[in-house]
């Protein structure tokens, strides 16, 4: 597969791009899943066009996480909230905004600087056990330590956890969001494997690895976003929940915790990616006409692992001005502002980023009214239209049954 970040510039589409190796392994020792082959992370995150802030759904659930935080820890000018991967801001601004001391630590040059645009101090560096040994050395330690959606994006998770329990005061906490592996499992996400994400936890898998490194995993709580994440609370002090005790019991008895439960996943997704391809086949070969939206990470392996490219897909719509006019790595289709959708009205829209499903489709709620279609690929492909979304009731619902 193709880096999934690495949007080409048009001027360069006749050059080759790389490729490298996408396998996914178990380990039988720890429960984690891993990939097995990593790219150099500075080949991936210094120049990064994911902005968090693109995202409304994001937001929403930063700033909803910051009140509850601020409320919970009692936070205020003499606290101090650290944020790992704190992109451009968009998680770190609330608490700014209420007046609590922030530093934000990314080693992506164009989030880091959009951060700081906004107020947010900004270390343009990547986290690591010798980067806390420095920042504690400076009398830097976090009341509170926000690491989400980065665990699963570092090389060595041991060093990095590590730091977190370097830089962490002796009574703070830390709270660290990643995706669930069995919502990835159950649900076929298969498009989240990529280079970018490295390791993909169960609870069990995750709880070892922190309790390596003197951090106890003393609650947590499962959201939707991004397919399914679980936030994790940790301290240096064992007071663990009922939760954790029940999600721990919970991997065992699903399975998590064997390879059994792993070993039909890939003769799965292949039977997806095939119902997928067939059913936008079909319907180019009756003439229809569609077009994707969400120049997503997860769409670059989507479309690239399902060979669906610019002769089924006419253009991908999206709304970061930092992807737009560029193509999607591999398979190579141009990057457009989300108007296009009006402007052409292709028949169908595939959803790229199926995790911000909601949002997406409030937004082109005119094109949906104007007869459009989307179809969701993930955990199966279902095309969804006003009818199926209970908007015009006496009609019947167009969810396409699951192609065999
Ligand atoms: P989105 C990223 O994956 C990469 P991606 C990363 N590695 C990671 O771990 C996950 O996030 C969590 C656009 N969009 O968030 C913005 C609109 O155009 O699913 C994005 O390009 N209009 C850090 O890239 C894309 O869709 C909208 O209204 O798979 C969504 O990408 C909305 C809501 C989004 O993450």
């Amino acid at each position: 597969m193709p880096l999934t970040d690495a949007y080409v510039q048009p001027e360069r589409a006749h050059e080759p791009e790389a490729r490298y190796p996408l396998d996914v392994a178990f380990c039988a020792k720890c429960s984690l899943v891993q990939i097995l082959h990593s790219v150099p992370p500075e080949q991936i995150f210094l120049e990064y066009s994911y902005y968090s802030s693109v995202s409304r759904t994001l937001l929403e659930h930063s700033r909803f996480h910051a009140q509850e935080v601020i409320a919970r820890r009692g936070l205020g000018p003499d606290s101090l909230v650290v944020e790992v991967a704190s992109n451009d801001g968009y998680l770190l601004q609330n608490f700014a905004k209420a007046g609590i001391p922030v530093l934000g630590i990314d080693p992506a040059v164009g989030p880091a600087r959009a951060a700081e645009a906004i107020g947010i101090p900004t270390l343009q560096e990547f986290f690591t056990s010798e980067l806390a040994t420095r920042l504690r050395s400076e009398g830097k330690q976090a009341d509170v330590l926000l690491a989400n959606n980065v665990l699963a994006h570092v090389p060595d998770p041991n060093d990095f956890v590590a730091g977190m329990s370097i830089i962490l005061r002796e009574d703070g906490i830390a709270e660290v969001e990643a995706p669930y592996m069995k919502d990835l499992i159950d649900d076929l996400q298969f498009d989240t494997i990529y280079h970018e994400h490295l390791s993909y936890f169960s609870v069990t898998a995750a709880k070892l690895l922190f309790e390596r490194h003197g951090l106890s995993l003393n609650d947590l709580r499962h959201f939707p976003i991004h397919g399914g994440t679980f936030r994790f609370t940790l301290g240096r002090n064992v007071d663990v929940s009922d939760a954790v005790r029940a999600l721990l019991i919970e991997d065992h008895a699903a399975g998590l915790t064997g390879f059994e439960y792993f070993r039909d996943f890939g003769r799965r997704v292949t039977r997806l990616q095939k119902q997928l391809r067939n059913l936008l086949l079909e319907l180019k070969a009756a003439g229809k006409r569609i077009a994707a939206y969400g120049a997503a990470a997860k769409g670059t392996i989507l479309l690239n692992s399902s060979g669906v490219g610019p002769d089924v897909i006419d253009f991908v719509a999206d709304r970061s001005p930092y992807k737009q006019g560029k193509l999607m790595p591999g398979l190579r289709i141009a990057i457009s502002p989300p108007e296009r959708i009006m402007e052409e009205m292709p028949d169908y829209v595939l959803l790229l980023a199926w995790n911000v499903k909601d949002e997406i489709i409030k937004q082109e709620s005119a094109y949906l009214e104007r007869g459009g279609r989307f179809i969701v690929p993930i955990p199966r492909p279902v095309v969804l239209g006003m009818e199926s979304l209970g908007r015009a009731p006496n009609r019947a619902a167009s969810v396409r049954p699951e192609m065999t």
